[in-house]
């Protein structure tokens, strides 16, 4: 369970005027914090974290390439099964990010956040993916990359 996920928890059960309540967790107005609305909150975030993989297996369409691709069109770290060519497997493989075997998921996972990682930058730099920025605000920063590894490995740790 998330740290936040422990903060709703911690407050199911409690009603306005209660020390604990937190209106915004009442997500069904319904006076009282419960068992529906920290399911609510917590599907909410699940879908979060799929939108982001779905973003994810759009950038490995968008950067395409095979074994004959010029090297300035390869982008190897996208490459998530090592075959030489980056296509509808690695996409395939980003898809099922949360299901895939460990013995995938690992070497994809350290491909694929080395490339967030050197794609920091501002949305004029060509480095930048619009997908990459997570949170919209024009930097590919820590935030991004913090939120897209939450994303990929959710239920790994
Ligand atoms: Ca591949
Ligand atoms: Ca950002």
């Amino acid at each position: 369970m998330t740290k936040f996920m422990n903060e709703v928890w911690a407050r199911v059960g409690t009603k306005p005027g209660d020390a604990l309540y937190i209106p915004e967790f009442d997500v069904n107005k319904d006076g009282i914090i419960d068992a529906t609305d920290y399911k609510m909150i917590r599907n909410a975030i699940s879908q979060g974290d799929a939108l982001i993989v779905d973003d994810m297996e759009k950038v490995i369409r968008d950067h395409q390439s095979s074994k004959l691709s010029p090297p300035e069109k390869k982008i190897p770290n996208f490459d998530l099964n090592n075959d030489g060519a980056v296509n509808s497997t690695d996409q395939l493989i980003m898809r099922n990010i949360w299901i895939i075997s460990l013995d995938s998921y690992t070497p994809a996972m350290t491909k694929f956040m080395s490339e967030v990682s050197t794609r920091y930058s501002g949305i004029s730099d060509p480095r930048y993916i619009p997908e990459f920025d997570v949170n919209k605000d024009g930097l590919i920063n820590d935030v991004d990359y913090l939120k897209i590894q939450k994303a990929l490995s959710r239920g790994r740790t």
